[in-house]
């Protein structure tokens, strides 16, 4: 049995969701609702002690990480595979889904993170220093307390933009080898982790993320959307 703990079909959430529809697999839905702190929830926060999504749990067993779950997932369920035979187009693969990792979600989520300063800067503050001291993770309770106050600043802002407009001219340069797929004709965890991403791309970045300034990243995306995988993802948004 597969049961899936996310925030809905966006970002780190969105990596596994879009694997297990694309590889048709059936699973329970957890979704939790992060507005309302369900993440935070001792019976969730047993099987995730850092209190984070996604989370997917396998016949009792926990796997985390977003990108380590997809991969997981296509081992263990090896049709409609989503990994290349090739090994070294497998090492592309994953550096691909690296960079998301380690250097596209971090910048991303600086503008996310600030986008909610409205949200969390309106909770009562006795509330919020419950909720920090409930955050065992101190990167997310460092996100959370700054946005419960004034958010990002200008600075941190622009060298996330910045760190942005590498992430579009990196895809854009693949795309350009590549027209079709992240790695060619073959569809894989890259696009799918790519895509959990860069979907937030032209309504975070629109001038960067537009048909004229990011021609082929703008018609992967429309072939994305086009995927009855991803047109899916709308009913995993929770009630
Ligand atoms: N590297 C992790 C990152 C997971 C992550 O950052 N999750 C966020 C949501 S996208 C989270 O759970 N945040 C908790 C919070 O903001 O309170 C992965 O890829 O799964």
């Amino acid at each position: 049995m597969l049961a899936l703990y996310h925030f809905g079909p966006v970002a780190n959430s969105l990596t596994p969701l879009l694997c297990l529809l694309e590889k048709n697999l059936a699973f329970e839905n957890r979704f939790l609702n992060s507005r309302k702190w369900e993440h935070h929830d001792p019976a969730f926060q047993k099987l995730s002690p850092e209190g984070m999504v996604p989370l997917l749990v396998h016949d009792g067993r926990v796997v985390r990480e977003s990108t380590v779950i997809n991969e997981y997932i296509d081992t263990v369920f090896p049709d409609l595979a989503l990994r290349p035979q090739d090994p070294w187009l497998q090492a592309e693969m994953r550096v691909l889904t690296k960079y998301v990792d380690e250097y596209f979600c971090p910048a991303l989520t600086v503008l996310g993170a600030h986008g909610a300063t409205s949200f969390a800067s309106k909770i009562d503050k006795e509330e919020m220093a419950r909720r920090l001291e409930r955050m065992p993770n101190e990167e997310v309770r460092e996100k959370w307390s700054r946005v419960s106050k004034t958010g990002y600043t200008e600075d941190e802002l622009t060298d996330a933009r910045r760190r942005l407009k590498n992430c579009v001219a990196r895809v854009e340069g693949q795309l350009s080898h590549n027209e079709q797929w992240l790695l060619g004709e073959f569809f894989s965890l890259a696009d799918i982790k790519w895509y959990s991403m860069a979907a937030l791309l032209p309504r975070a970045v629109p001038d960067l993320c537009n048909p004229e300034a990011a021609p082929a990243l703008h018609r992967w995306l429309a072939r994305m959307a086009d995927r009855p995988a991803v047109k899916a993802l709308e009913n995993y948004r929770g009630a």
